[in-house]
């Protein structure tokens, strides 16, 4: 029955759904209800090298610091779901990051629709606070299973009914008083769960899935592809599947990804970055600064910066030679500016031509030629692999 009377949670989910997000759902700004499970992956070491999570531990417990009174999180998801992205003449990557980088696009969209709740009133006499995707000081996932945009699952993603796990997620602290706005409390979470499939974890090629839902970020291949900036360790070079920046794998094998991807497409809305277009992974190799800053200029690829993409290039390029590999390397191994470019080459060449005598006679030449000892160290090993090569 319309009883007249203004519901602003209806409204607030109303505007955000007119900007043209997805999924829109509030939760009071309160401890997550994983705060307990994030410490323990903190203390276990599954961070890897993400110390800014180690540093911003008790805000991310405890984020009601980031309003001056109670207030709610506005959670949102935007989808991204699109085919698989295959680079020209080879080589992968994860399919987020082939179109606009979405920390620019969803973070517009949140601070355009601050601007418009409370052009339109919808927030009383509260102000809408910081905008805030991905890097925020803040459990995203798991305020959004609280707020009712999905449900939480075995590869850690947060899974939708209608866009699997392709979606991305943000929020609006709002200073409104949960008691206010939140009376009825939180929409309840969408039905679905993993049930009995364990195909993430199954099919996993580093076995980062530890347990469900915990990710050892320093096995993921998303984390040493993107964010390790020193050298990827050798155990899992072998493992890198194709992927040299991301890694989609755990969600191309869930059934609520499948079943989106069949029902979805936003390619058109993200496009596709002309480097993802146009480069290849040997173009990967040869960037110079000047053309890295110009040409990347906006793909989300830019993250892992020149340096880290090629290596992920070379690396990836050792498990799949292909046309004009082998020389692009060997300029690499001798001409890169990075050590850690220098060490991917060579690990590359010991596994894709390790029994070529001019490739021993290079990776012997960049040995005695490497400054700092410890990438001296790592050539060393990947000669090894060339001369145990007969
Ligand atoms: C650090 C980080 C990473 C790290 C670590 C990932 C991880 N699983 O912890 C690395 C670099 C590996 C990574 C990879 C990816 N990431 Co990331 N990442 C983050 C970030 C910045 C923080 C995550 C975090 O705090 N992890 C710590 C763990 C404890 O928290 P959690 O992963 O959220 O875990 C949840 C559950 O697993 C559960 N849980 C944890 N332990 C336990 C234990 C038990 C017993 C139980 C029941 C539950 C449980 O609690 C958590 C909350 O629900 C978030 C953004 C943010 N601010 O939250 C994005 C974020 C999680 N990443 C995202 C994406 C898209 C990815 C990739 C898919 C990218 C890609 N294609 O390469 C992969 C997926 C890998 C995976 N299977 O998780 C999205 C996820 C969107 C979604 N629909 O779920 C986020 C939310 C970014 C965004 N704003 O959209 N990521
Ligand atoms: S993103 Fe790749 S490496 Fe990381 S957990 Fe998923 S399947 Fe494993
Ligand atoms: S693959 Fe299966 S177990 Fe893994 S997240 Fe999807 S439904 Fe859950």
């Amino acid at each position: 029955m319309d009883d007249g009377v203004v519901n602003p949670q209806a409204i607030i989910l109303e505007i955000a759904a007119d900007l043209g997000l997805h999924l829109a759902e509030l939760a009071p700004l309160a401890p997550p209800k994983d705060a307990a499970h994030f410490e323990t992956w903190l203390q276990e070491g599954r961070a890897a090298d993400m110390d800014w999570l180690h540093k911003n531990k008790d805000r991310i417990a405890d984020p009601r610091g980031l309003a001056p009174a109670p207030a709610c999180l506005l959670m949102v998801g935007l989808a991204h779901v699109r085919p698989r992205v295959d680079l020209p003449e080879g080589g992968r990557i994860a399919r987020y990051a082939a179109g606009r980088d979405y920390h620019n696009r969803l973070g517009k969209l949140l601070v355009r629709l601050g601007k418009r709740l409370a052009r339109e009133g919808a927030l009383g006499e509260g102000r809408p606070g910081r905008a805030m995707t991905d890097a925020a000081p803040l459990l995203e996932r798991s305020h959004a299973e609280e707020a009712g945009i999905g449900f939480g699952s075995k590869a850690a993603n947060l899974l939708h009914p209608t866009f699997g796990p392709w979606f991305f997620l943000g929020e609006l602290v709002l200073e409104i008083d949960p008691q206010e706005l939140l009376a009825d409390g939180p929409s309840l979470a969408p039905a679905g769960s993993c049930g009995t499939c364990t195909a993430c974890i199954d099919v996993c090629p580093t076995d980062a899935i530890v347990a469900p839902g915990q990710v050892d970020a320093g096995l993921c291949i998303s984390y040493q592809t993107i964010e390790n900036r020193g050298p990827i360790p050798h155990e899992l070079r072998p493992k890198l599947s194709g992927f040299a920046f991301g890694c989609d794998i755990c969600s191309e094998v869930c059934p609520w990804g499948i079943k989106a991807e069949s029902k979805a497409n936003f390619s058109q809305d993200w496009g596709t970055h002309q480097v993802v277009e146009k480069l290849t992974l040997v173009d990967w190799l040869e960037q110079d600064d000047a053309s890295f800053k110009q040409i990347w200029q906006g793909s989300p690829l830019q993250r892992a910066k020149r340096d880290g993409l090629a290596r992920n290039a070379a690396l990836v390029l050792g498990l799949a030679p292909r046309e004009g590999s082998r020389e692009a390397l060997l300029r690499t191994l001798e001409l890169h500016s990075s050590p850690m470019a220098r060490e991917a080459a060579a690990w590359a060449l010991a596994k894709a031509h390790g029994t070529e005598t001019p490739v021993k006679d290079a990776l012997d030449r960049a040995y005695h030629r490497e400054e700092r000892s410890e990438w001296q160290a790592l050539i060393g090993i990947d000669r090894d692999i060339a001369r145990s090569d007969p």
